[in-house]
């Protein structure tokens, strides 16, 4: 049986779920528990268990060296970006988790705290920052930035060149025309076009 570094999720509610599956596709990381809020402690997310809060991650440390954010982003990134900084500062190790469903370049390059989902594209010389969730079924085209904090929502379309700056929110099937820049914090509605 191969080894697999323990992984903390922090987070407990529909992302989360989703990250999970890519996780367990994966199968590089054994998942130990979930950090949530007071209220949500002893519940269960697929197969995992809440157990304890953002108060005990001081000590989790000690114990789980790696975490990553599964509470999602609808707008802007700031409780992701919050909870990250948290973590990082509490001295926990952020990986890259990649789907073995989805296609990433060689020539790509992705941070730490970022999850490339099912069936996501990302193309040669993009370069994806911390903390993103490149959901499922997006495309990041060739040259594309996408800074950190950044959630490119479900089948959405990063054309070539593009830069979105961080904490953007780029919703389901919108489509960004290529080398234009997305501002820091932008909202780009579900199935639009921004050129
Ligand atoms: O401060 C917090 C905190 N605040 C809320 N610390 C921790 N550790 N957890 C926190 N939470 C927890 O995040 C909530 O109690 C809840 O369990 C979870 C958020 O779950 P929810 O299902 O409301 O949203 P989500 O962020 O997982 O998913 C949204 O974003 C995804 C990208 C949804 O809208 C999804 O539909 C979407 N796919």
């Amino acid at each position: 049986m191969s080894y697999k570094e323990k992984l903390l999720l922090i987070g407990g509610g529909g992302h989360c779920k989703s990250v999970i599956d890519v996780i367990e596709a994966e199968g590089k990381y054994e998942i130990v528990g979930i950090v949530d809020v007071e209220e949500k402690l002893g519940e269960k997310v697929l197969d995992y268990q809440i157990i304890a809060t953002d108060n005990e991650l001081g000590t989790l440390v000690k114990k789980y060296r790696n975490a990553f954010i599964t509470l999602g982003q609808i707008g802007k990134g700031e409780k992701r970006k919050e909870l990250f900084d948290i973590c990082k500062k509490a001295g926990f190790n952020f990986p890259v988790i990649i789907s073995p469903h989805a296609y990433v370049s060689k020539h790509a390059k992705i941070e730490e705290g970022t999850v490339i989902m099912h069936g996501a594209i990302v193309n040669a010389s993009a370069l994806i920052g911390k903390n993103c969730i490149i959901n499922t079924k997006a495309l990041i085209e060739h040259d594309a930035i996408v800074k950190d904090h950044c959630h490119i929502a479900t089948a959405a379309i990063v054309n070539g060149g593009v830069i979105v700056e961080e904490g953007s929110f780029i919703g389901s099937n919108a489509v960004t025309k290529q080398y234009i820049t997305i501002p820091k914090n932008s909202f780009i509605k579900a199935g639009s076009l921004a050129k």
